[in-house]
């Protein structure tokens, strides 16, 4: 006991002498400027056909629009994620007997191609049917019904970094197996994109 006692004091005075003997020390400093931090940007730009990039005013049943492509660039300076939002109002022309509804319109309008470009899915891009959208409402074929299902509240659809551009491509065709009651009916269809960062 006595003799661990001793060790312990020993070792302390050594120590104490040893801080004594380095009382001079080099230095070296650096300053690290310039933190700054300003708030990025995100803007949604969509390109041309603005509006109106699949319209049938007149259709008939089998009517098809074509392939038409919309395309939206992330304009800003910040990463976002894109959500969409489908919503349809009312573009009846005169109406006839039955007055068939905005949704059961949707319902016919089917989407025989729906695909989506960008610079992680390069052409011919991600095929949207079976991915993202499928025949929820079981009528047997992919519509515009089917679609608003699938993106409507569900979150990122894809995600761009600035300057990078997305472009969806559909072909939207009326039933052609729809009735007498879809004459005059109609709907108008506005397709509207959110970026977000996160
Ligand atoms: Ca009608
Ligand atoms: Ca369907």
């Amino acid at each position: 006991m006595l003799r661990i006692a001793k060790g312990l004091l020993t070792i302390i005075a050594v120590a104490t002498i040893a801080v004594g003997a380095t009382g001079a020390y080099f230095s070296d400093s650096k300053t690290v400027s310039g933190n700054t931090f300003t708030a990025g940007t995100l803007a949604l730009t969509v390109g041309t056909p603005s509006s109106a990039v699949w319209t049938m005013p007149t259709m008939a049943p089998g009517q098809s629009t074509g392939v038409q492509t919309l395309t939206v660039t992330n304009t800003g300076s910040l990463k976002g994620h894109l959500s969409l939002n489908i919503a349809f109002l009312p573009a009846d022309s005169v109406p006839n007997a039955v007055d068939v509804t905005d949704q059961d319109v949707a319902k016919n309008m089917i989407v025989d191609s729906a695909t989506w470009v960008d610079n992680s899915n390069v052409a011919p891009g991600l095929n949207l049917i079976g991915s993202l959208v499928t025949d929820s409402n079981s009528n047997g074929w992919i519509d515009l019904d089917d679609l608003q299902t699938a993106v409507n509240g569900v979150g990122t659809i894809a995600t761009l970094v600035s300057s990078e551009s997305g472009s969806l491509a559909m072909n939207i065709r009326f039933n052609p197996s729809v009735g007498n009651n879809f004459q005059s009916d109609g709907i108008q269809m506005t397709l509207t994109g959110t970026l977000t960062s996160y």
